[in-house]
């Protein structure tokens, strides 16, 4: 059975909207995921130069992930934001996320600065749940922070989402994710306090681990005949 000429011509604009809606959406992901690549370039220059002139790495491990189109559909409907790539380049800030997981506190913070001083780079948003963990006791350090990416058509700037923390605030965050996900959010009540006696204890690690460092850093320094010298 052939279709009359009228529902042809409508089924093919509807083809060609798709197509060029399909087209445009992969665009404008293409703009996230080039944003996060010069993130993850810029501290990965950070990390190697800290390891050959000082012989120190303050990053364990660096995560990317882009949000899945349903992610970014199922965000725009529950915050109600209108439907077009404007709005949901104006309030969805982590299209584009840059986890860095680093050794110490102390680390977190010298790498959010280091990252944050660059000339191209511009600080929208911080959240620092370190300094107020959150009631569950999530903590990171959170930054949106604008990069430029530099495309045939100009520059834009990109947001990314970077969350800075230690390697036992990973530990929390990724076992309290999953604790939340099997739940779908009604976690029981022995297992929120339980969280939050261990989210403590993971504060805790992180102090003593710290001081452990500095120890036996400034052993070492002493240990030598002369301290070395930072050029
Ligand atoms: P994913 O897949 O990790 O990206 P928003 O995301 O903007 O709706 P909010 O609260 O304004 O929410 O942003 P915020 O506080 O900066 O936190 C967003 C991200 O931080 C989350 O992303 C998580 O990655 C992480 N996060 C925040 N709070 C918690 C927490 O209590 N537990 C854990 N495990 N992670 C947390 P998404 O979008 O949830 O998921």
């Amino acid at each position: 059975m052939s279709t009359a000429p009228v529902e042809d011509d409508a089924l093919n604009q509807t083809i060609t909207e798709a197509r060029e809606l399909r087209d445009e959406f992969q665009r404008f992901l293409h703009e996230y995921e080039f944003g996060m690549r010069e993130i993850e370039t810029k501290i990965s220059i950070l990390r190697d130069e800290f390891a050959h002139h000082h012989s120190y790495n303050p990053i364990e491990h660096v995560k990317s992930r882009l949000k899945t189109p349903d992610s970014i559909v199922e965000k725009v409907a529950r915050r109600g934001i209108e439907p077009d790539f404007d709005s949901i380049r104006e309030h969805i800030t982590d299209i584009a996320g840059v986890r860095v997981t680093c050794s110490f506190v102390a680390d977190v913070y010298r790498l959010f600065d280091l990252l944050t001083a660059q000339d191209d780079i511009t600080v929208r948003i911080v959240k620092d749940y370190i300094a107020r963990p959150k009631a569950n006791g999530y903590r990171s350090l959170h930054a949106i922070l604008e990069v430029p990416v530099f495309l045939s058509s100009g520059p834009i700037m990109v947001p990314v989402e970077v969350q800075f923390r230690t390697i036992a605030m990973d530990f929390w965050a990724s076992l309290e994710h999953k604790i939340h996900y099997k739940f779908q959010g009604q976690v029981p009540a022995h297992l929120v306090d339980s969280l939050t006696a261990a989210a403590d204890a993971a504060t805790e690690l992180d102090e003593r681990m710290e001081q452990l460092h500095r120890e036996a850093h400034s052993t070492t320094l002493t240990a030598l005949p002369k301290p070395p010298i930072e050029v």
